[in-house]
């Protein structure tokens, strides 16, 4: 892949997770998997991805890393819950390089090595709410969009950020099949993409990225629905018009550009007011969901004067 390197002023600060991908996946030869298996709860010191807690995280209590890597859409790898961790294993994430391009200062095809260094790294335990009612507490580990944006620089004119995953139908099977428009894209309005709460991540408790929840790098919006949260993405294009976004284009009626967590407004085919916490068990009392899964007061303002019922 091309790498330009570069005229953007990177940190000569190399964090571990830049070597992480590599290191701790060769040296465990899987030991690491094994050893996460019988406990359940995880430590969240993240001290192996040097990643600083962070204010923005919250205090309920995390799912286990076996359910969040165990429980998965990726339609790239199937259709199945648990098709991503049993098929994603193939993709091939190192090399990674990520094209950052449309109305930017400096765009170019970045190594995401390249792009890690410097960048603040953070353990954000956020709250992660599917458009299928069913919701689990994620300790991320990545960095803001916007320290990303900011570095490359963007234009007066950018009004929307757009993105897209790896199109690659020899790793990624579905990919060669017409269930959904590949390659999978998404896109947020740039004062979205700009809020604090909007990261890139690279990891997940301690460990790098599982490929089933898009390694190496995926996007996380925590007051939308999971299917905003782009994952193993290779461009970030700055536009002036909106992008457009793989549910909203399958079924617009069904899926908005928005996509913001909304108790109020049901799917048609389902309703929105509560979800079932993963991990909860069978019998678990289901939950309310909550006014941009709980994140109002961050991002509500963002929203001043829609009508959220329409613009969904
Ligand atoms: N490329 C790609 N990204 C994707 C999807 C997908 O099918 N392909 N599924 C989305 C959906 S519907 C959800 S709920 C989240 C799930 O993220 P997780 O598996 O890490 O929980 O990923 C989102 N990102
Ligand atoms: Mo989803």
């Amino acid at each position: 892949m091309a790498v330009r390197k570069t005229d953007l002023k990177w940190s000569d600060v190399t964090p571990k997770a830049v070597f992480m991908n590599r290191r701790a996946v060769i040296a465990s030869g899987g030991a690491a998997l094994l050893g996460l298996s019988g406990g359940g709860q995880r430590a969240f010191a993240a001290d192996k991805l040097n990643a600083a807690p962070s204010r923005y995280s919250t205090d309920e209590k995390p799912n286990t890393f076996e359910e969040i890597s165990g429980y998965n859409n990726f339609y790239e790898f199937g259709l199945d819950k648990g098709d991503p961790a049993k098929n994603a294993h193939a993709l091939t994430t190192d090399p990674w390089a990520v094209q950052i391009d449309g109305l930017v200062d400096r765009p170019g095809s970045y190594d995401l090595a390249d792009i890690l260094k410097g960048q603040r790294l953070e353990q954000r335990i956020y709250r992660h709410r599917c458009v299928e009612a069913w919701s689990m507490v994620v300790p991320w580990v990545g960095f803001e969009l916007n320290a990303l944006l900011a570095r490359v620089g963007v234009q007066p004119g950018a009004r929307f950020v757009a993105f897209e995953t790896l199109m690659r139908p020899s790793e990624m099977p579905m990919q060669k099949t017409s269930i959904l428009d590949w390659p999978y894209r998404e896109g947020l309005r740039l004062d979205e993409a700009m809020h604090p709460l909007a990261i890139l991540a690279t990891g997940l408790y301690d460990e790098a990225m599982p490929k089933q929840n898009g390694a190496p790098l995926r996007l996380v919006v925590p007051w939308k629905y999971g299917f905003k949260s782009i994952k193993s993405i290779v461009r970030i294009t700055l536009t002036a018009d909106r992008p457009q976004a793989t549910w909203n284009m399958q079924a617009p009626k069904e899926y908005g550009f928005y996509s913001n967590v909304n108790p109020n407004v049901d799917h048609p085919r389902w309703s929105q007011a509560s979800e079932r916490r993963i991990g909860g068990g069978f019998f678990a009392k289901r939950q309310p969901t909550l006014m941009f899964n709980g994140y109002g007061d961050e991002v509500a303002s963002l929203y001043a004067g829609m009508d959220l019922t329409k613009e969904y």
